[in-house]
């Protein structure tokens, strides 16, 4: 890992463990802002898998890896505080209560989704669709692995 990766994974694991961050937003916008969050990542993610299967465009797949870059740099886990283990009124969560006993392993994944998230946007600056290919499927595994973990329904 080069320096960068390294400062974005360690921000990324020092921002979840620092829930106090979350004080400053209600429980269900919380929940609110991470399933957008989420849905946002997940959108650009579809936008670059389209490229990867169609024409390639390396604008649009270097605009969109930057989308899920910021996304996954953000602080995260600042919107997993008290209270958001389950659904507010209408704010449903997918989320395991089992993710707010393992502070550690959550800011392990969110670290690998971090550092993937930025060697897809490096693998974007190539320009190279079987280079995006490999990254974006590292990317998809961080997801997944945290998903598989944490994520009741998929
Ligand atoms: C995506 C997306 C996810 C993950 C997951 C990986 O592109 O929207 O939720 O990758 O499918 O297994």
């Amino acid at each position: 890992m080069n320096k960068i990766t390294v400062s974005i994974a360690l921000g990324a694991a020092a921002l979840f463990l620092a829930g106090s961050a979350s004080a400053q937003v209600k429980p269900e916008d919380q929940i609110k802002y991470r399933k957008a969050a989420y849905s946002f990542a997940s959108w650009n993610m579809g936008k670059i898998k389209a490229n990867i299967d169609g024409a390639y465009d390396a604008a649009q797949v270097r605009a969109a890896a930057d989308a899920v870059a910021a996304v996954a740099g953000s602080g995260l886990g600042a919107l997993f505080g008290p209270g958001t283990e389950k659904a507010i009124g209408d704010q449903k969560t997918a989320v395991k209560p089992e993710l707010f006993q393992n502070g550690a392993e959550v800011a392990k994944l969110a670290g690998n989704f971090a550092t993937a998230a930025a060697a897809l946007v490096k693998a974007a600056d190539s320009g190279d669709a079987a280079t995006v290919k490999t990254a974006f499927g590292d990317v998809g595994k961080t997801c997944k692995a945290c998903h598989d973990q944490f994520k009741a329904r998929n």
